[in-house]
């Protein structure tokens, strides 16, 4: 008996094998001692004709344990343990219940039979990882589903629910719910005499696909956009590829494990490894322990039925939690209801939920006018005008309206929460619940938390977040909290080197090709330059733009000039607007900059806003910095965000930047560069 496995033989033959590993029964070597344990031990019983494997716990192997990479690895390794199964006389039936992922769903492709409750989903994620399934996914999946649906399940991702996985082939067989182990052993009985075949025996599947190169150029290039910059995904095809055109399978496993190894051993793939942890950890918080009390949400009010009301009240009622909605007039009231009405049927209209669902949540909103009607609700999230004075009176005004015991939230995006909190006489439930646009969408939550805000409260917004698929980041009171405040740095940067002599453009691509979605002067115009803020007292470029009306796409262009189609060419008007603006400001041009030193000079700034966030105790750890920055302004993931990034590119090299940019390196940021610290590593 192991210590995470229990074996035991049931009537007619069947062997069990169970695997209790927590918290998601990972391949690390506790698991893999295990396996070899009980799988030689029925090996080498004959009283056992057929075996079942199944978990306890929340899930069936979840996957290779990724915090085993890039430590020596223990034997046995994954190839050994799977070795002995496939190749044993007996046949294995994969009994599955949670989510079989990685080389969990890749150790039931070994077995010869994979069984699983309607809940379960099976997936080969490691492209979210940086890497490629690496214990035969990318040979094995493609011989029982074929060689498209394989690309689009490996590149994607994305777990397959059971039904489908059946409609696939994944899985053999659908238990009933809470009877997975009943049932599994029943449909080994059924299997004892059937002769042994094994997935990668199979050709069905992919012999068709021999000879096709075609297959996998075009598949490449009809995802060039989703796979920029990353590199897994071209290994992925790469391998898939192999599993047709190389008819040895154990010749395809090693081109499998010469792309595996290519992806293992990159900075992208200990990014995105990194990343997988970080998101994890953000939720806790280290003067709040695990076990603090939380204030039960069973009912919400939203202040404000705008863009910022609609999308946070839609995150309370995907859940099914009721929402007060109120706004100061019928007009804004029953706009506010008819948009959050819209995105649902649009939703509907997609297929991703029924006319009943649209139905259900809708009638989860109580519309009200004027603030009285939130008595009653457990927590209350202000989404008004941006402006202190206006977050005051109605922070007073909940102060007489809220019960004792209601949660008092804010969602502003840069102001003092601690000033807005004492407009109250209950500091301590005051706290910040800082959603990006649209927050129906975006998956951050920074949960701002007040110098009095106590601890129960922040527990409880913390927990709430994740309650509502939100990833929450803890911040302190500061202009900007973590990300608005550490991305401003990029967009002042942008302004005032477009001044100097590298075009709109030339910064554009060069941040674009840097891994951004699109450049700081394609994101201005897109959101409108009379949108973006922007301190009116001073003069600007945005503002001359403003001023002679070019708002952006929406209106005259902005940046840059667009033609019907919102095509994106140079401005000559830009273009005079910008030197115009240099000249009052008595700016040199300095003439071009290579695409590596305006991601420089964009960039290293950031991470030292980054590093001035965590000298100030604003943000708890340096990954929670790279997550705000991935979530809310989309860093490319495998970068790791700003301060992996800043790891990467070498501390003093970035002192040295910003030193010779005239930028005053951050003390943290100089003291971890003078040990030969690092923030991630
Ligand atoms: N390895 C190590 N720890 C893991 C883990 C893993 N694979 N998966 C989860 N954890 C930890 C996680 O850090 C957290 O720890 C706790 O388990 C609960 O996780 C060879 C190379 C399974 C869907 O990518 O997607 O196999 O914070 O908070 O929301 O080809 O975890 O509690 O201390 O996410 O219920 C491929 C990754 C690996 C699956 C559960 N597998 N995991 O979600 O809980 S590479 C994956 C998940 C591989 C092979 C390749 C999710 C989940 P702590 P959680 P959850």
């Amino acid at each position: 008996m192991s210590e995470v496995g229990t074996y035991s033989i049931e009537d007619g033959g069947i062997g069990v094998i169970e695997i209790d590993n927590p918290p998601v029964n990972a391949l690390g070597i506790k698991t893999r001692l295990a396996l070899d344990e009980g799988f030689r031990t029925f090996a080498a019983d004959d009283r056992v004709k057929a075996i079942v494997l199944i978990c306890g716990g929340r899930t069936f192997f979840a996957g290779a344990d990724i915090s085993e990479f890039g430590q020596p690895q223990q034997e046995p390794g994954l190839h050994e343990v799977f070795d002995i199964i496939e190749n044993g006389s007996k046949p294995v039936v994969a009994a599955i219940h949670g989510t079989a992922l990685g080389g969990g769903y890749e150790l039931a492709l070994i077995c010869h039979y994979r069984i699983a409750v309607p809940s379960a989903k099976v997936g080969l994620p490691e492209v979210n990882l940086g890497l490629l399934p690496g214990a035969g996914g990318t040979q094995r999946l493609p011989r029982i589903v074929g060689v498209e649906t394989a690309l689009d399940i490996i590149t994607g991702g994305a777990p397959v629910p059971a039904k489908k996985a059946l409609d696939l082939g994944m899985i053999d067989a659908v238990a009933q719910e809470g009877n997975l182990r009943e049932d599994a052993i029943a449909f080994a009985r059924t299997i004892v005499d059937k002769p042994l075949q094994r997935v990668r025996d199979r050709q069905d599947k992919v012999a068709p696909a021999r000879g096709m190169p075609e297959i996998y150029e075009a598949y490449l290039k009809k995802n060039a956009r989703a796979f920029r910059g990353f590199k897994a995904p071209y290994n992925i095809v790469r391998a898939i590829e192999a599993s047709a055109e190389i008819e040895d399978f154990d010749k395809g496993i090693e081109r499998e494990k010469e792309l595996f190894d290519e992806l293992v051993t990159s900075t992208e793939s200990a990014a995105q490894r990194y990343y997988f942890f970080a998101e994890r950890e953000t939720a806790k918080v280290p003067d709040v322990p695990r076990d603090t009390a939380t204030i039960p949400v069973k009912s919400v009010g939203v202040i404000g039925a705008g863009t910022m009301g609609g999308g946070i009240t839609m995150n309370f009622l995907n859940v099914g939690i009721p929402v007060t909605l109120v706004e100061m007039t019928r007009e804004a009231l029953d706009r506010g209801v008819g948009v959050i009405r819209k995105n649902y049927e649009n939703t509907a209209k997609k297929g991703r939920m029924t006319a009943d669902q649209v139905e259900q949540r809708m009638a989860l909103i109580t519309p009200a006018i004027g603030l009285e009607a939130l008595g009653d609700v457990d927590l209350i999230i202000e989404a008004v005008y941006e402006e202190m004075g206006v977050k005051k009176d109605v922070f007073g005004k909940l102060d007489k309206i809220a019960k004792q015991g209601a949660i008092l939230a804010s969602n502003t995006s840069f102001l003092d929460l601690d000033e807005i909190a004492a407009a109250t006489s209950r500091p301590d439930w005051v706290v910040g619940l800082h959603f990006f646009s649209p927050a129906n969408v975006m998956r951050l939550l920074e949960v701002v938390r007040g110098a009095k805000t106590s601890k129960e409260v922040i527990a409880t917004a913390m927990a709430l977040a994740k309650k509502i698929g939100k990833v929450p980041v803890l911040s302190g009171v500061c202009f900007g909290f973590i990300a608005n405040r550490i991305m401003a740095k990029r967009g002042s940067q942008a302004d005032a080197l477009v001044l100097e002599g590298p075009t709109p453009q030339d910064i554009d691509q060069a941040i674009y090709d840097y891994g951004f979605a699109m450049g700081p002067f394609q994101m201005i115009d897109l959101v409108g330059l009379d949108v973006i803020g922007r301190d009116e007292t001073e003069r600007s470029v945005r503002g001359d733009l403003v001023k002679a009306d070019r708002l952006g796409q929406k209106k005259n262009g902005g940046y840059y000039d667009y033609d019907e189609n919102r095509k994106a060419t140079p401005s000559p008007v830009a273009a005079a607007a910008i030197a115009d603006f240099a000249a009052f400001k008595g700016v040199k041009n300095k003439g071009a900059l290579s695409p590596d030193d305006i991601v420089a000079r964009l960039l290293y700034p950031v991470v030292n806003e980054g590093a001035r966030v965590l000298e100030e105790g604003v943000a708890i750890r340096a990954s929670d910095v790279d997550v705000a920055a991935i979530l809310g302004y989309n860093w490319p993931v495998y970068t790791g965000g700003p301060m992996f990034w800043g790891d990467t590119v070498g501390l003093q090299k970035i002192v040295d930047g910003l030193t010779a940019m005239g930028i005053e390196p951050s003390r943290l940021l100089v003291e971890k560069a003078a040990k030969g610290e690092s923030f991630t590593r």
